[in-house]
C-alpha cells in the first residue's frame, strides 16, 4: 500500500465530516507498560514455509507493550511544544474509503492529501482526539516518532528488535495468516472484506482500534500485528513500517505479519502509521521508575489531551 509521491501532488481534499456527537472514552488497557524483551534468537524474515529466515541474534531490550497513544503524544507535546511535520505542512495523508470499485494498482484512489489532517484531527477536520485518548497516535513521520522516543529516553525499534518483538518466542515456521487469524478467526485489527469499499469489522473495530484490545502475543505486548503500521528505526529518506494495520485486508496488502514491511517515505504522515519505542535494558542497581514523561496513571481523560 506504498503511497507514490504523486500523491504530495494530488490535489488537497477535504474530508467532510460534520459536527459529531461526543464519543465515548475508548479503553482497554487499564495503564501503560514496558516489557523486557529478553536476549533471544529471531527468525529474521521467517515468512512461511517458503521463506525460513535467518536466525539472528538480538541482545536484551525493552519495548513499549504497547502503540505510543494519543494521550502520550499529547503529554509530549505540552511539555516540548513539538510541532508535527503535518502541522507545519498544514496536511497529511488520509484514507478515505472510496464509494465504487477502484482499481487495487492506484492507492490514490483511497489516500487523501488532505488539508488540517494531523494527529490532533485523525480523521481529518472536523475530527477531533474525543474519545481517541488511547488509540495511537497517527500522522506522525518517521522525525516525529523519533523525537518522542528520544524524550521518554528511547529510540525506535530497529528492524531486528521488531521482529524479536512481535514474534515473542516463536521460533518455528508459521503460516503468515496464522499471525492476525486463529483458524479465520480475527486476532489482530484488519481490515475484513473487500478493501477499500467495506470493512466488516468482523474483529469488532473499523478503523483504529484503542491499544491493547487484542490478545497480546507471548510477551505480553499487544497489536504488533494490525492496528497501525509502526516506525522503525532507520536513516535516509527511505523509511520502513511494520506490523501491518487496520487497512490491511486479505484482498490488500495482507501484510499482517512480523516479516511482513513497507517502505515509506520517512517524511509522509498517514492516517494508519504509527510507532512504539525501544529502550536500553536497565544498568544492574538502576531505577527501574518509568522515563520521564511515562505515566501509570490510568486516570486520563479524552478532556485532558487537549486539541
Ligand atoms: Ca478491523
Amino acid at each position: 500500500m506504498r503511497i507514490g509521491a504523486a500523491l504530495l501532488l494530488a490535489v488537497a481534499a477535504t474530508a467532510t465530516l460534520g459536527a459529531q456527537a461526543p464519543a465515548p472514552v475508548r479503553r482497554c488497557l487499564g495503564q501503560d507498560a514496558i516489557v523486557t524483551v529478553p536476549a533471544g534468537t529471531v527468525l529474521l524474515g521467517e515468512d512461511g514455509a517458503e521463506r525460513p529466515g535467518q536466525a539472528v541474534r538480538v541482545a536484551a531490550f525493552r519495548i513499549d507493550a504497547h502503540e505510543v497513544t494519543n494521550r502520550q503524544f499529547a503529554a509530549f507535546v505540552a511539555a516540548t511544544g513539538h510541532r508535527t511535520r503535518a502541522e507545519g505542512e498544514g496536511a497529511s495523508a488520509l484514507f478515505v474509503a472510496p464509494t465504487e470499485a477502484v482499481s487495487l494498482d492506484d492507492a490514490s484512489r483511497w489516500w487523501r492529501w488532505t488539508k488540517g489532517a494531523d494527529w490532533r484531527h485523525p480523521m481529518g477536520p472536523g475530527s477531533d482526539l474525543t474519545g481517541r485518548a488511547d488509540e495511537p497516535v497517527v500522522h506522525v513521520d518517521r522525525d516525529d516518532a523519533a523525537a518522542y522516543a528520544r524524550w521518554v529516553g528511547g529510540a525506535l525499534p530497529t528492524t531486528a528488535q521488531w521482529e524479536r518483538a512481535a514474534r515473542g518466542n516463536q521460533n518455528a515456521t508459521r503460516d503468515p495468516v496464522e499471525w492476525a487469524f486463529d483458524h479465520g478467526k480475527p486476532r489482530a485489527n484488519v481490515w475484513e472484506g473487500v478493501f477499500p469499499i467495506r470493512d466488516t469489522a468482523e474483529d469488532g473495530y473499523a478503523g483504529i482500534a484503542p491499544v491493547g484490545c487484542f490478545e497480546p502475543n507471548d510477551l505480553a505486548l499487544y497489536d504488533m500485528v494490525g492496528n497501525v503500521w509502526e516506525w522503525v528505526a532507520g536513516e535516509g529518506d527511505v523509511g520502513l513500517v511494520k506490523g501491518g494495520s487496520y487497512l490491511c485486508a486479505m484482498n490488500y496488502c495482507a501484510n499482517f505479519r512480523p516479516a511482513a514491511y513497507q517502505a515509506q517515505e520517512h517524511d509522509l504522515p498517514t492516517s494508519h502509521i504509527g510507532f512504539r519505542v525501544a529502550y536500553p535494558v536497565a544498568a544492574p542497581g538502576a531505577s527501574l521508575s518509568m522515563p520521564i514523561g511515562r505515566s501509570l496513571s490510568g486516570s486520563v481523560t479524552a478532556t485532558n489531551i487537549g486539541g
